[in-house]
């Protein structure tokens, strides 16, 4: 059976893109778990080729835990930092290739390297050549070539062959004994589903497994096929909701997920935005726009479909512009806000956190909508969340929430701790109900975790 959505009530996400080790731990300690985070999923930590982009995390050379964001002793450290915050980690896997550069070259951490050869690691017999023209991917509609090609160049392994198998589960292995919990299995739509089991069952533990197989429409290879194996990304969702934001209107929502076509809820992994399609799929909403994009995870966190991931970038001018880096081209440890967008601390994103884990399991009730862009809804007994994404502010109504009486810290507005509510509070009446004016493009969320 499918590996379930995370396991534990806190089951929410928080991408740190390119972090180094040591800032991810701080990160765990100061923010993630007090926050209530349950996950930190990192850039991939395996030796790669050194240039300055991003994406050179993409291209292994060997898989010795060295790479720019830190060393084998600081990964294990930043591992028990966040286990210690109740912060559990998620490992971008890169399984389905090595590197793509034509000339040979030495990776970060001074292995020697050659395209299809990897010194100790592997040699040309464990690469596929699929004889189309460059070897190269260009056909989505053909399965076996978009599953024996090469994506972009990289060196495509023979995850059929069993030596091929054993070496990466050496690999995650070898992260297990680290203490990690779960792998992004990066590319996954370029290995056949059966070769992702295989080498799951060579693993020495359970692992959470999220698999990336990005939906195409008409493809062959399709998002449900991966489902045996562990969660899917569903990237339709990001898609979707982003043209519900921008020229829809929020009141489609209300059956958003499952009712959309998208994968099942418990093996669904979902976010607004991720590194690739921030980059290179046009219309998803970012951190570029802001207030909407707030909202837009603020109800990403309060429905009820799919295991959700913030996302959290760095700030960048064209699509390869690597994160913050010394002269050295290790990265640079993250100041928040200066170079780096952390959305995920944002106040409305990190306090929605809360509401998700105040709310799970709790299902939707009360659903309300304009006809436009004000909805509004409960999670049974737990929360309220209501959204106005029109030009206008809506005054003067009153909404049903069916929540216990009492005093509810506006947490899109405020923050609780101890006790206490920075922001304005809701009154929640005897019936249930609370009467409150939603200014343009704002929200109002409510829920029994952050109850004075
Ligand atoms: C992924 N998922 O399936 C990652 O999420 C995505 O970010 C990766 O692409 C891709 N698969 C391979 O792991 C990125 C990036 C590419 C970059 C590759 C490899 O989006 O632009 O390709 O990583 O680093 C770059 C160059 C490309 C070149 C290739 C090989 O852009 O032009 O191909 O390196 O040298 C000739
Ligand atoms: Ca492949």
């Amino acid at each position: 059976p499918a590996a379930a959505a995370p396991a534990g009530t806190k089951k929410v996400i928080a991408n740190l893109f390119e972090w180094n080790w040591t800032s991810v731990a701080s990160e765990c300690q100061s923010t993630l778990g007090p926050k209530g985070y349950g996950w930190v999923q990192v850039s991939p930590p395996q030796e790669h080729v050194r240039r300055s982009e991003w994406w050179v995390s993409y291209q292994p050379v060997s898989y010795r835990i060295e790479s720019r964001k830190g060393t084998r002793a600081q990964f294990t450290s930043m591992v028990d930092t966040c286990h210690a915050a109740g912060v559990k980690v998620i490992v971008d896997a890169v399984v389905n290739h090595m590197s793509g550069q034509d000339t040979p070259g030495t990776g970060w951490a001074g292995s020697s390297f050659s395209h299809y050869d990897y010194p100790g690691t592997y040699q040309s017999q464990d690469f596929h050549y699929c004889g189309r023209p460059g070897n190269e991917i260009s056909n989505y509609g053909d399965r076996w070539e978009v599953q024996n090609c090469e994506l972009v160049n990289l060196a495509d392994l023979k995850t059929e062959s069993e030596y091929v198998r054993s070496r990466l589960a050496a690999y995650l292995n070898d992260l297990l004994s680290l203490g990690v919990d779960g792998f992004r299995m990066d590319a996954s739509k370029h290995m056949p589903a059966a070769d992702i089991a295989a080498i799951k069952a060579k693993l020495s533990r359970s692992a959470y497994i999220v698999q990336e197989v990005i939906y195409g429409a008409g493809e062959p290879i399709t998002p449900n096929e991966y489902t045996g194996n562990g969660d899917v990304h569903e990237f339709r969702y990001g898609k979707d909701l982003a043209r519900v934001f921008r020229s829809e209107r929020l009141a489609y929502l209300r059956n958003f997920g499952e009712g959309w076509g998208h994968l099942p809820s418990s093996v669904s992994a979902v976010f607004v935005d991720n590194h690739d399609t921030q980059r290179d799929f046009g219309g998803v909403l970012t951190y570029n726009d802001r207030g909407i994009y707030a909202l837009a995870n603020a109800f990403m966190l309060a429905w009820p479909y799919g295991s959700p991931t913030v996302m959290s970038s760095y700030t960048f001018g064209n699509r390869d512009q690597g994160p913050p880096q010394d002269s050295s081209g290790r990265t640079l440890n993250t100041t928040c806000y200066s170079g780096w967008e952390c959305e995920h601390r944002w106040p409305v994103i990190a306090n929605m956190v809360g509401f998700r884990n105040a709310t799970e399991g709790a299902g939707v009730a009360n659903w309300y909508d304009n006809g436009y862009q004000h909805i509004a809804f409960s999670r049974t007994g737990k929360g309220y969340l209501t959204v106005n994404d029109e030009d206008f502010a809506i005054t003067g109504r009153s909404y049903y929430t069916g929540l216990p009486a009492g005093r509810y810290c506006d947490v899109i507005h405020g923050t609780y701790s101890n006790g206490t509510c920075s922001g304005p509070v809701i009154t929640v009446d005897a019936n249930g109900w609370f009467a409150a004016t939603v200014p343009a493009h704002d929200a109002i969320a409510i829920h029994v975790g952050a109850r004075l």
